[in-house]
């Protein structure tokens, strides 16, 4: 970063070997945040090499599960003692506010902890084979070299929830951050250093994807890919894969509905309903893959509804990050906002119709900023691109039903299938709904939390595999059986 080398490959850290670098912009203003290193696919090569040796010759494969664990341990104290400067640079990355970047700095410190925790606990599994003198045992082993790509949303989140497990595994890595938001990982590999994670272990590379995805996705010495990020990309990754054979994980994001029955109750509770539906959808800027951007609401309830969410949009704070008072910020580039706006004019165009936002804001203060207004479209149907498509913007769309049963298939009407939530006083039609739900998280009566504890991943194009949880720790697992006879004698098959 800013003369520093930025690109870590088998323990050395180290220019693009062309030299080649790329401006890091701050969404906030348009200014120029750092200077970074962008590696060639040369250079990409020479990180998946170095991660290879690093797994066949090297240590950490073989070192006990304890003192990975421990390791693991270190990382979450250093995360912690630098949680601050840490916040403060995906702040200037991202846009988001100070207060959710803290947020993100605890979230990677308990999938530290987590991982940490869960690897340490691991058994081996004896299976009985009806014979006394078989010791049959399922064993797990780290499954080797790993490519991990993550995303500009959430880039250190994104990160931890690949090599906290992939280290506790006892993998090597490849890790590329989003070439718009590199600054907070290559801090983060710095701190891996640090926390004693043996030269070559992780490897760092900057650029992008475009660029260096052949490198990195097609080399026969990967063993597995974990990919966020959009569909088209995941799509792209998933086929150069498999001409190896390599075992893909993705997360590919969301359209996902937000259901909200009439039955909700007055005064609070329905307070708290459109306060949920708001952040669910206009926390960052809309640029979670799990934002609830559909929202699907009961007829006799929708017209109020809409109103109220509609002036609570209206008051919603922009500003830079950093500055206390704001409460969301811009988005993450000038590019990403075009293809927003785009949407706001597609939804437009096909008939829906806008009831706030829709535009840049008009504080001049504002100018520089990549921001755009908290919008809503009311009168919104499935046959609108504005409601099947991932718009990764501040963009709620309004769905009405009649009956739970055409909730439920609103809700499941999508290609993808990552989030959703559902908001009824009715505990039996909650339960009913949410099983009925084709998607990887739901949420009744709450919205966008999840734990390192719990598995996140998608149903349908949101992609495959899971993060967090047990299941995340199994991404980076093979399996082995071992079959051991202790009284060996003849297969006895064949009898001539
Ligand atoms: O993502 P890309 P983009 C969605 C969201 C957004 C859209 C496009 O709808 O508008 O995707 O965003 C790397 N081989 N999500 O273009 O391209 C890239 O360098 C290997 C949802 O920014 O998917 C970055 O590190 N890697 C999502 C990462 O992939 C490649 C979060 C993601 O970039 C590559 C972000 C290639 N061929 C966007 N091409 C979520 N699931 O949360 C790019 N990359």
């Amino acid at each position: 970063m800013d003369g520093e080398p930025d690109l870590c490959i088998g323990g050395t850290w180290r220019h693009a070997s062309d030299g080649g670098t790329r401006y890091i912009v701050n969404p906030a203003h348009g200014g120029i945040a750092a200077v970074v290193d962008e590696a060639t696919p040369e250079d990409a090569a020479a990180a998946v090499a170095a991660a290879r040796a690093a797994f066949d010759e090297g240590s950490w494969r073989a070192t006990p599960v304890s003192e990975r664990a421990a390791v693991l341990d270190r990382v979450a104290d250093l995360l912690q003692r630098d949680k601050e400067s840490l916040a403060h640079l995906e702040t200037m990355d991202t846009g988001k506010t100070l207060v959710e970047s803290r947020i993100d700095i605890d979230d990677v410190t308990s999938v530290f902890r987590y991982y940490a925790k869960l690897v340490g606990a691991e058994a081996d599994r004896v299976v009985d084979v009806g014979d006394p003198a078989v010791i049959s045992r399922v064993i797990r082993e780290p499954i080797g070299v790993c490519v991990l790509i993550a995303p500009w949303n959430y880039p250190l989140l994104q990160m931890s929830w690949k090599v906290a497990p992939a280290l506790a595994a006892g993998c090597t890595m490849v890790a590329k951050p989003s070439e718009v938001t590199p600054l907070t990982t290559i801090a983060f590999v710095h701190l891996l250093d640090e926390a004693g994670v043996p030269a070559g272990v992780v490897n760092l590379i900057q650029g992008s994807g475009a660029t260096l995805g052949p490198a990195l996705t097609g080399d026969p010495a990967v063993d597995f890919i974990s990919f966020t990020g959009g569909l088209a990309t995941g799509r792209s990754i998933a086929k150069t894969a498999a001409d190896n054979v390599t075992k893909v994980a993705l997360e590919l994001g969301g359209k996902n509905p937000h259901i909200v029955f009439a039955d909700i109750g007055s005064g609070v509770a329905f307070d708290n309903a459109v306060d949920h539906v708001l952040t669910g959808v206009f926390l960052h800027s809309g640029q979670v893959c799990s934002a609830g951007t559909r929202l699907i609401v009961e007829d006799s309830l929708a017209a109020d509804f809409v109103a109220a969410l509609a002036a609570r949009a209206a008051t919603i704070r922009m500003g830079d990050g950093l500055d206390p008072a704001s409460e969301t910020g811009p988005l993450v580039s000038e590019q990403h906002r075009d293809k927003v706006e785009g949407y706001v004019q597609l939804g437009i165009s096909e008939g829906a119709k806008l009831v706030t936002g829709g535009a840049r804001p008009a504080d001049p203060a504002l100018k520089d900023g990549y921001f755009y207004l908290p919008t809503i479209f009311d009168s919104c149907d499935r046959s609108m691109r504005i409601v099947t498509e991932e718009t990764f913007g501040p963009i709620l769309t309004v769905e009405r039903f009649s009956t739970e049963a055409e909730a439920i298939a609103l809700g499941n009407d999508t290609e993808y299938g990552l989030a959703a939530g559902v908001r009824t006083s009715d505990a039996a039609r909650g339960e009913r709904v949410v099983r009925a739900l084709r998607h990887g998280t739901v949420w009744l009566n709450d919205f966008g939390y999840y734990t390192a504890a719990a598995e996140w991943g998608g149903f349908g194009r949101s992609g495959n595999g899971r993060e967090l949880g047990p299941t995340g720790l199994a991404e980076y697992q093979e399996i082995k059986h071992i079959w051991h006879n202790t009284a060996p004698g003849a297969a006895g098959w064949f009898k001539g």
